[in-house]
């Protein structure tokens, strides 16, 4: 957390002017909810020892608020975050102070920013050109300060503010890393004092089962690796620091010129290869680089496969090799000069919540989405986040204009985490889910203990296309050659809108559309009429209710003969069967209590499907016409051509097109042509539709 305000002010990237203006009032409210939210934050951080606010949330509200001091230096008060140096430590350790303050790095967050650095110490040493820089990965740890005398550890100290820390010795010696005497040489003479500087840090997995460990006590999680890491630091109890295997990298070590047999390095890259000799655990990934193009590609190398490392990293600290060049450079009250943290971008920001939208999934499932001011967010600019579902909802507790924090962890989508309810503006109205479904309009259901909520209905235009593909499909109404395109493209041309629309389809419906050929539509419509001989199981199967899979189907038909029972079942009773849990009552219920469910199964009894069991199974049927050869002619006054043909074959007959002497009967309707004309040449039988309906009466 970086609370110092950096002494040169960022190169301002708008161009706009200081200006000394009065704020007006909405300006001045966002200056004192920043300061208060900031100090809350920083008195978390430090003194409580429980960070409420991610590090980089911390820095962006910081920023904003350092811009509004910078405009309007009337807004700077004195007990402003960007006023003073650090928070006070806790009290538990004894407070001390470091010998040489640890100094804060100057973030830069792209590589046109490193550049500007770059320029600026350049500027104060026009004759050095592009130097030696050696590149250390950024460890997301905890600075610490290690000393030893005569090569014995003998106080390890936190960071603290820079220039007081805690006195954590005890913890320190816990870290199998450190080493407790400095590795030299036998007969060698270790130096009489040495500082040596580094990051503390938990690893991936040890912080994992940290989690898990508190998960199953029931106690707060850790946020993260860093708040973990430094939670365990300030243990009063050592063997609990122990357990809890922290790590260390150093990456300084200061000591007096003359050590005895020692002499102090002369560059970064020799004193990280003395530390390593010393004993220390040195980060292996570190490079010399001799200009800023081989900055950018480490960083850029390093940005993603740093997330294969077992421990965070969160940029690429920058240093001047040479010693002497540093030494020129010197300091500013708060940063070396010498020195800078290229940072990636951030996982997590915070931004207003302007609106809350609700999206329908394919499966009926409604998520809201939050409408955002447009931030950058690891590195793409985010203006809507996943909100989940209506348990998350609650959880958030989101009003409008609410700032929140949006994460990207990964490729996942963005995710809001949390509100900063500090920041929420007066009057600030709470959002609710909407009761209904914002595509059809009818309520929409959440089932108990499931987070989800759901528009059940399946005519619903957001889920038809999926309601239709499974009522096709081969387990449920097996309308063959009704496919997934082919749904897509009737949905998308108002063709269907309903299940129940496949039984009013006509051959005049289907004729201009496109790619639609005369055999083609006839064959469909034949393979829809066919499937109103589909058994009751498997029409139940086909409505697609949730967790009523083909197996359930069959067990709920075997109780339920008809869609009606099973529609006035109360939901008791449709639990009571085997095989049938609570949870599928739960969503049968729903599902016949939505009414346009109910129109649906209104419609599909009309247009003649089995939404009851039929007395024989469909295989012992009698197949009054089995064996008869069928040709159909001209228009039938109430049968639709398809209709005619698969009550036929229900019935074990066979339509053919063309007349021929294996034919035994000719269906004729009105304006009928040639097939007439053979058949009374062939002298075949002919009958009307009326008498086709009296054949097909005793299947
Ligand atoms: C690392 C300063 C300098 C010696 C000042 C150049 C800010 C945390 O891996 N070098 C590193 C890392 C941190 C560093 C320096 N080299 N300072 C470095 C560092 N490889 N993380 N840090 N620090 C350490 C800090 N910590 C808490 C609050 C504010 N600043």
């Amino acid at each position: 957390m970086v609370l110092e305000q950096a002494e040169q002010a960022p190169i301002p990237k708008t161009g706009t002017q200081k200006a000394d203006q009065t704020p007006d009032q909405k300006i001045e409210k966002r200056a004192a909810e920043l300061r208060s939210q900031l100090q809350k934050a920083s008195y978390a951080y430090y003194v409580l020892d429980a960070p409420d606010l991610p590090d980089s949330v911390y820095d962006r509200l910081y920023r904003e608020l350092q811009d509004l001091e910078e405009q309007y230096p009337a807004l700077q008060t004195a007990d402003s975050p960007t006023q003073r140096v650090g928070a006070e430590p806790a009290e538990q350790f004894t407070s001390v102070r470091h010998n040489i303050p640890l100094y804060s790095l100057e973030n830069a967050f792209d590589t046109e920013e490193y550049l500007d650095w770059q320029a600026r110490w350049q500027r104060l040493e026009p004759d050095v050109g592009e130097a030696t820089a050696v590149t250390e990965l950024k460890i997301d740890g905890n600075a610490l300060a290690l000393t030893y005398e005569n090569g014995m550890l003998t106080r390890g100290v936190t960071r603290g503010d820079g220039v007081v820390g805690e006195d954590i010795t005890q913890n320190v010696r816990t870290i199998r890393t450190i080493p407790l005497r400095l590795h030299t040489e036998a007969g060698q003479t270790p130096p009489p004092i040495v500082e040596v500087r580094g990051e503390a840090f938990l690893p991936l997995d040890v912080f994992d089962d940290i989690n898990q460990k508190r998960e199953a006590e029931g106690t707060a999680l850790f946020a993260n690796p860093r708040n973990a890491a430094a939670g365990t630091l300030r243990q009063l109890d050592a063997k609990v620091v122990a357990e809890r295997r922290l790590d260390f990298f150093a990456y300084t070590v200061l000591m007096p010129a003359g050590s005895g047999d020692f002499s102090a390095p002369t560059d970064q890259w020799a004193a990280l290869e003395f530390l390593q000799t010393l004993g220390f655990r040195v980060n292996p990934n570190r490079k010399r680089c001799q200009s800023a193009t081989e900055v950018a590609s480490y960083y850029d190398e390093w940005e993603e496969k740093r997330h294969d490392l077992p421990y965070l990293t969160d940029g690429v600290v920058v240093k001047l090799n040479s010693f002497e060049l540093q030494d020129r450079l010197g300091f500013t009250n708060k940063f070396p000069r010498w020195a800078i943290a290229l940072k990636y971008p951030a996982e997590e920001v915070p931004t207003i919540l302007n609106d809350v939208t609700v999206q329908v999934g394919r499966t009926g499932a409604i998520t809201p989405v939050a409408e955002l001011n447009p931030v950058q967010l690891a590195g793409t600019t985010v203006s809507r986040a996943t909100l989940h579902n209506a348990d998350r909802l609650a959880e958030l507790d989101l009003h409008l204009g609410d700032t929140v924090i949006v994460r990207k962890a990964g490729e996942i989508i963005p995710e809001v985490v949390r509100v900063l309810p500090t920041l929420r503006p007066t009057d600030a109205i709470a959002y609710q889910l909407p009761a209904n479904c914002p595509v059809c309009g009818q309520p929409v259901v959440k089932p108990e203990g499931e987070a989800v909520t759901r528009c059940v209905n399946q005519s619903c235009r957001a889920i038809l296309s999926g309601s239709l593909r499974h009522w096709a499909s081969r387990d449920a109404l097996d309308i063959s050659g009704l496919g997934e395109r082919l749904v897509q493209s009737w949905i998308d041309q108002s063709v269907v809108s309903s299940i129940a629309d496949l039984y009013d389809l006509t051959l005049e419906d289907l004729l201009p559309l496109e790619r639609m050929g005369k055999q083609l539509a006839n064959k469909l419509l034949q393979a829809i009429a066919l499937s109103k001989q589909r058994p009751w199981p498997k029409v139940l199967y086909g409505l697609g209710i949730r967790l009523v899979g083909s197996t359930n189907a069959q067990i709920l038909a075997d109780s339920f003969p008809s869609a009606a029972a099973l529609a006035a079942a109360d939901e008791s009773a449709i639990a009571q069967i085997y095989g049938i849990g609570p949870e599928i009552a739960q969503s049968v219920r729903q599902w016949f209590q939505l009414p346009a469910n109910q129109e649906l199964i209104a419609r599909l009894q009309a247009a003649g499907l089995q939404l009851a069991a039929t007395t024989q199974p469909a295989s012992q049927q009698t197949q009054p016409l089995a064996g008869k050869s069928f040709v159909l002619t001209g228009t039938l006054p109430t049968l639709k051509r398809a209709e005619a043909k698969a009550q036929i074959q229900a019935a074990g007959g066979r339509v053919s097109g063309s007349v021929s002497t294996k034919t035994d009967y000719v269906v004729v309707g009105e304006n009928a042509g040639s097939k007439q004309a053979k058949a009374d040449e062939l002298g075949l039988t002919q009958i009307s539709e009326a008498e086709l309906i009296e054949l097909l009466k005793d299947s």
